[in-house]
């Protein structure tokens, strides 16, 4: 189980490295990255006290795997969830029959309307599996989970890539591929 203290720290890298480096006065490079000791120089001035070694647990030990380093561990990205436009260098696979998107019963109108939205990030989360679709729509409230016929997408041309901590990703899920598959 990770610490509370981890958790602190992981949740302000989760937004230096997906939205806002310049909390911290750095700039992700074209795919994401950023200096480790300029991390950790920057996390230090805002009175979080690490180190390497600290970072590397925080990274080994994330539930989800959010972030990895380059081969040195001189940089870190964020594996998914940015807001910032960045080149994951993820290439279109062909994706499961069925995704799954959990979110809350107060967007469900709109999603009915409008289709499942990007938002503030770069891509439309999705997951594999009910179980994490239940995780990341409590998240928001009241749950319902919707499921995608990305299999039929897929076909009919609109691109899936897979994260390397294996979240699935596209641009935008219209209204016709997706049924409401439970609430609560
Ligand atoms: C909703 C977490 C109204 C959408 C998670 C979602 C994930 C609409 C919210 C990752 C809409 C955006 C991403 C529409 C979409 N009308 N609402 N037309 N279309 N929405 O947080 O997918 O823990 O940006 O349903 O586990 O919830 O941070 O996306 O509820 O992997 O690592 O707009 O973030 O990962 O919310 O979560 P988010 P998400 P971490």
């Amino acid at each position: 189980m990770i610490s509370n203290e981890d958790m602190r720290i992981s949740k302000f890298i989760s937004l230096i490295l997906r939205h806002k480096p310049e909390e911290i006065g750095l700039t992700l490079d074209e795919y994401g990255y950023i200096s480790t000791s300029d991390l950790i120089k920057g996390l230090n001035k805002k009175g979080y006290k690490v180190t390497i070694s600290d970072i590397e647990r925080i990274v080994a030990e994330d539930g989800k795997q959010r972030y990895s380093f380059n081969n040195d561990k001189t940089k870190i990205k964020a594996n998914q969830g940015h807001s910032i436009k960045v080149n994951l260098e993820l290439q279109a696979i062909k994706p499961p029959k069925v995704l799954y998107h959990g979110t809350a019963t107060r967007f469900m109108d709109s999603i009915c309307r409008e289709g499942i939205k990007k938002q503030n990030r770069q891509y439309v989360h999705l997951s594999a599996d009910i179980e994490t679709a239940t995780k990341v729509g409590k998240r928001h409230g009241e749950l319902v989970i919707f499921k995608i016929n990305s299999e039929q997408m897929n076909k009919d041309g609109y691109k899936f890539f897979l994260s390397e901590n294996k979240v699935w990703l596209t641009d935008y899920v219209p209204v016709k591929y997706f049924d409401i598959f439970r609430t609560n």
